[in-house]
């Protein structure tokens, strides 16, 4: 509602401005051949739609840091791997807190303290060691495979961080306010599945139905975080 107001707002026409009507007159006929061709050649029209997604705790708090993934129920498109990813180690903790990445990314792990870190991870998902560097490491660490790895460091037991990879192109983090846009999501069935560092440990992450319409889709997610 909010995207349409200010769509009309930047648009009403100023004294002196050209009515945009048949520029937008135009478009509409690109968008409908569009559909016909695609009619034709058997394929159905590509509609993408908004999807807005609002994720809670236990006492309807909002959750930031979840990662929101939207898994396609039939063929998946492949993902490309995500470029120039950091995690730096600041003030003996890991910045940011939570990454989500695209399986095949390679990851930096910069250590921006005096003192020395030793990265490492026992997950599944990827098991490595950074021994005890300063500076930038000489490799990047790759996520080549989707699922949960949580990091910590040798030297302070306090460190924790998390790194979620995915094979949907449809993902993101919930902001402060616990929300989240997804853009140009295809109509179709989904699985959206929900990851939050509150989860039990090990937790893939809570899955719930979503059907996505050619008008977006409007989802909250409930998680038993405090
Ligand atoms: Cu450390």
């Amino acid at each position: 509602m909010s995207r349409l107001s200010n769509f009309y707002r930047r648009r009403a026409p100023v004294s002196g401005e050209r009515q945009p009507a048949p520029a937008l007159a135009g478009m509409v006929g690109v968008v409908l051949r569009a559909g016909l061709l695609a009619a034709l050649l058997g394929q159905a029209p590509a509609q993408a739609a908004l999807v807005k997604l609002q994720v809670s705790g236990a006492q309807g708090q909002p959750l930031a840091d979840a990662v929101l993934m939207l898994e396609p129920q039939g063929a998946r498109p492949v993902v490309k791997p995500l470029e120039g990813i950091d995690i730096a180690q600041e003030n003996r903790a890991f910045l940011p807190l939570v990454t989500v990445v695209t399986v095949g990314t390679k990851v930096q792990f910069p250590n921006r303290d005096s003192v020395r870190h030793h990265v490492y991870s026992f997950s599944d998902a990827r098991k490595f060691e950074l021994k005890l560097y300063v500076g930038k490491p000489e490799k990047p660490v790759s996520f080549d495979k989707a699922g949960v790895v949580v990091l910590g460091c040798n030297i302070h037991d306090q460190m924790v961080g998390w790194v979620v990879i995915t094979d949907t192109p449809w993902y993101g983090k919930s902001a402060a306010n616990g929300h989240l846009d997804l853009a140009d999501v295809p109509a179709g069935s989904y699985i959206l599945r929900t990851w939050h560092a509150g989860l039990p440990p090990g937790s893939p992450g809570i899955e719930q139905a979503v059907i996505v319409g050619a008008a977006g889709q409007t989802v909250a997610v409930k998680l038993g975080v405090r």
